[in-house]
């Protein structure tokens, strides 16, 4: 995606699965469908691709940054399991929501940054929204995040190289 960088370690969604009951049931949960249905405005579904239907993100190093990208799924709910109490330590989604280009997020005046701490969590618009994690400002603080990734019954579905490189 524009050569961002992945500066992160992975678990992809086939390897979750293998090692845990509780991150696939809660994934496919008809009250948490409903939820994010409601909050999204049209019922979502799951996404049919083991390795990224479920995945998880780890920022563990100072300089760690998930780079501007957009998603191959319409709706991510990210939940956080780990994040720095501090803003100042990084870790903060910049997003960019109808971007042109990933090139606007680090331009355009409508990019905003948000901070999360252990136990948010938050739904974005992920295919059209222009998005990344700023990086880790020092050691010693981590970011770990589950994205759910959804869809909808008239979403194209497409696949992007990136995916498969992070998480397969
Ligand atoms: O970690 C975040 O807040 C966003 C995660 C994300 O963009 C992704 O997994 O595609
Ligand atoms: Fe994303």
């Amino acid at each position: 995606m524009d050569h961002s960088p992945r500066h992160m370690t992975t678990l992809g969604g086939q390897v979750i699965a293998a090692a845990s009951e509780a991150i696939p049931a809660l994934y496919r949960d008809p009250a948490l469908l409903g939820l994010v249905g409601r909050a999204a405005g049209e019922p979502v579904i799951e996404v049919g691709d083991p390795v990224e239907r479920h995945v998880l993100n780890i920022l563990h190093r100072a300089g760690d940054t998930h780079g501007a990208h957009t998603d191959d799924h319409p709706y991510a709910l990210v939940l956080f399991l780990e994040a720095p109490d501090d803003p100042a330590d990084g870790g903060l989604v910049h997003f960019l929501p109808h971007a042109g280009s990933l090139r606007d997020l680090a331009t355009a005046a409508g990019a905003r940054t948000a901070h999360h701490r252990a136990g948010d969590a938050y739904l974005l618009r992920s295919d059209t929204t222009a998005h990344r994690v700023t990086p880790l400002a020092r050691r010693g603080v981590r970011r770990t995040v589950l994205n759910f990734a959804y869809t909808t019954p008239t979403a194209r579905p497409h696949s992007s190289r990136s995916a498969a490189e992070l998480y397969a």
